[in-house]
């Protein structure tokens, strides 16, 4: 980043009051849960520049070439139960997806461009569907309670998608790609930040995030495959709940409720 957010320019109460930035780093959700086990307080924001570790699920890579995405994780610390935690997911997909939309350029013609990013179960936020961000949620216990929630964010964009490796999972694209033209990564980073610490302070008084999050989901409504594991589950994707399960009704009937896992989406069902 050539700069950090200043503390008078973020208008926000928690998310992002401290900020620990390192140029390069292995993951910014190794370094963040290191430092959460030091004591760091609740919203605490790790920025990096680069990653050579950077990880998905799974142990999956996350690539970005140094100085050209946002790369950061949050510190959440707060009395959840631990089947609310995807409830922290889907504030922070939700807070990227606004934070998206309102780097859609001005456009030339009368009509200002608008962007309408969407959500891809679990942790997918696709962009003229295609993978732009993705989130990766950790969580550290103390006994059975809750002691903190990292949730890592990675968002393509000053990138060239040709860049990155092949046989992404997902086709992949950058604010870059689809805008032609370079986003402001810290003005990104701030409407980011704001969002998040919105919707963190209605999380706190009990909000609950799922329908708000479903109405940004691709999947709902579509035919799908899921792979869980070795398994691979076909159906209609009717809704999601609110520990973040995708409910599916197989062909025969059957409903099954899928909590991790990759989804693609037919066309024929
Ligand atoms: C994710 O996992 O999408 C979660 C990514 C989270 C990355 C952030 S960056 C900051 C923080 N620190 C970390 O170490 N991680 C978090 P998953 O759904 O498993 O998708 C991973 C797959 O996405 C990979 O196997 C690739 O196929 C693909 N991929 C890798 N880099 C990508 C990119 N820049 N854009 C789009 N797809 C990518």
């Amino acid at each position: 980043m050539s700069r950090l957010p200043g503390q008078d320019e973020l208008a926000t109460l928690i998310v992002g009051r401290r900020v620990v930035y390192r140029a390069e780093v292995g993951s910014t959700n190794d370094e963040l849960k290191a430092l959460a086990d030091a004591g760091e307080p609740d919203g605490t924001l790790f920025l990096a520049d680069y990653q050579v570790a950077g990880r998905g699920r799974f142990d999956r890579q996350w690539a970005a070439p140094p100085g050209t995405s946002l790369l950061l994780s949050l510190l959440f610390r707060c009395a959840l139960p631990p089947e609310r935690v995807s409830q922290l997911t889907m504030l922070c997909s939700l807070s990227v997806r606004e934070a998206i939309a309102g780097c859609a350029p001005a456009g030339d013609g009368p009509q200002p461009t608008e962007w309408r990013p969407e959500l891809k179960w679990p942790n997918d936020v696709l962009l003229n569907g295609r993978k732009v961000a993705g989130l990766l949620t950790e969580i550290s216990f103390r006994g059975s309670a809750l002691e903190y929630v990292v949730v890592g964010i990675g968002i393509n964009v000053n990138l060239d998608p040709t860049a990155l490796p092949p046989g992404l999972l997902t086709p992949a694209t950058s604010l870059l790609a689809e805008g032609r033209q370079p986003v402001d990564r810290l003005a990104l980073l701030l409407r980011l930040l704001e969002g998040v610490d919105r919707r963190y302070a209605a999380l706190r008084a009990g909000h609950v995030f799922t329908s708000d999050w479903a109405a940004h989901l691709a999947t709902l409504g579509r035919w799908v495959s899921v792979a869980e594991g070795q398994a691979i589950w076909e159906g209609v994707a009717e809704a999601v709940e609110d520990d973040g399960a995708l409910r599916i009704r197989g062909r025969e009937g059957t409903v099954r409720r899928v909590r991790a896992g990759d989804v693609s989406v037919r066309h024929a069902g």
